[in-house]
């Protein structure tokens, strides 16, 4: 490999983003199928939830099965995309062993990072699996919401950023679509459901981002279309579904809102995502989860519920906590301290300059001196 090469790879992997997309909804809506779709690749194997019910029972805990690809895009960035795909439900009886599944298996991410995050000597090798933001598909009926739904959405919004999508979008007809789409909007209102929004701010954002962000807006909840067939139409191989009617282009925006929620989950929207995810959504669990242990931990010891190996365990967090927090300041002095005696070195050889030079100069008026008679 050419040197030149060498550097342009090297200058690649340094611009690689790590992102994570979890999809969930009721089976069959169409969550796998779009992740392929959008990876352009098989990345997961068709119609994983449909193994039945029992096997389901005895895998729980191995159901919830990351995957993470490399994605080089046209722009020049690479992202390290991680894929958590979700078992569906609305299928089974217990909905609640779903739900809990979910959110555990987000705040298990959280907790990773705050164990880390409380260690006094970092891991250089830990990997932040936060989960950046979450579709939530949408069965496609053509009216609002399920109860099932607004449950659901209600408890995973405080954990990652929800953004609603109708999987199958293609099952309903454009007016279908454009009421359903009204009708889920005024349910998520009505129901005060926290998803993403796309908000801006007029007074702070710029008006390219208020515009991007009023467009990707109206368009929520997003109608989605996925295919793993290439169709070719009008010359051009795309992915599509065929009908005898015709065909369904994926990528066509007046046949689906796939580009639009890829364009803003792989580029536009990513930072921000990811940034709501670690500075707002995590730092309320982050607080949650601390003041639950500091506080609760002294009641419920008075209540005798908590044993004295928690109670250990928890003092152990808060000390490290501690910690962390004074060897941080003590770092900060040390570096003001260093860059203070630095300043001074620098005064101290600028000074001496200034001295040789006039050491210097005065030399040569001697010498000026002596030679002139
Ligand atoms: N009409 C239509 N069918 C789809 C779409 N996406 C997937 N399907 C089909 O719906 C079935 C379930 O899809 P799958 O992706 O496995 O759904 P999952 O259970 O949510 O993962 C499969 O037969 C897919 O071919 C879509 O956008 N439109
Ligand atoms: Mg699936």
């Amino acid at each position: 490999m050419s040197s030149s090469r060498v550097i342009r790879k090297k200058k690649n992997a340094k611009k690689a983003i790590r992102f994570s997309l979890m999809v969930c909804g009721a089976s069959g809506t169409g969550k796998t199928t779009f992740v392929n779709t959008l990876c352009g690749q098989r990345v997961l194997p068709p119609r994983e939830d449909d193994d039945d019910a029992m096997d389901a029972h005895l895998e729980r805990d191995l159901r919830i099965k990351p995957v993470t690809l490399d994605l080089d895009l046209d722009e020049g960035t690479r992202i390290v995309l991680t894929i958590v795909d979700t078992p569906g439900f609305g299928d089974q009886i217990d909905n609640e062993s779903s739900f809990s599944e979910i959110v555990g298996y987000l705040e298990r991410q959280y907790d990773d990072m705050l164990a880390e995050e409380s260690r006094i000597k970092r891991n250089a090798r830990f990997k932040d699996n936060k989960v950046h933001a979450l579709l939530y598909f949408i069965t496609p009926t053509g009216h609002g919401l399920r109860e099932l739904d607004i449950e659901l959405m209600k408890r995973l919004s405080p954990r990652v950023n929800v953004i609603p999508v109708i999987g199958k979008a293609d099952a309903l007809t454009p007016e279908e679509l454009l009421e359903s789409k009204n009708l889920i909007m005024a349910d998520i209102d009505h129901y005060n459901i926290p998803v993403y929004k796309f908000e801006y701010n007029v007074e702070d954002d710029d008006g390219d981002t208020i515009m991007e962000n009023t467009q990707l807006r109206s368009l929520l909840p997003f109608a989605i279309v996925g295919s793993e067939e290439v169709i070719s139409v009008k010359g051009r191989k795309v992915p599509a579904r065929q009908y005898p009617w015709g065909v369904v282009e994926v990528d066509n925006p007046r046949h689906s809102d796939f580009l639009a929620i890829k364009s803003a989950l792989l580029h536009s929207h990513m930072d921000v995502l990811k940034d709501i995810t670690h500075d707002h959504l995590y730092e309320n669990y982050r607080t949650e989860k601390l003041s639950n242990i500091a506080g609760g931990g002294i009641d419920s010891a008075q209540d005798g519920i908590m044993n004295a190996n928690d109670l250990a365990n928890q003092s152990v967090i808060i000390r490290e906590e501690q910690l962390r927090r004074e060897e941080e300041k003590l770092r900060e002095i040390e570096v003001k301290v260093q860059r203070e005696i630095d300043e001074k070195r620098q005064e101290l050889l600028v000074r001496e300059n200034e001295l040789r030079e006039l050491e210097a100069r005065v030399q040569r008026a001697h010498a000026g001196a002596e030679e002139e008679p």
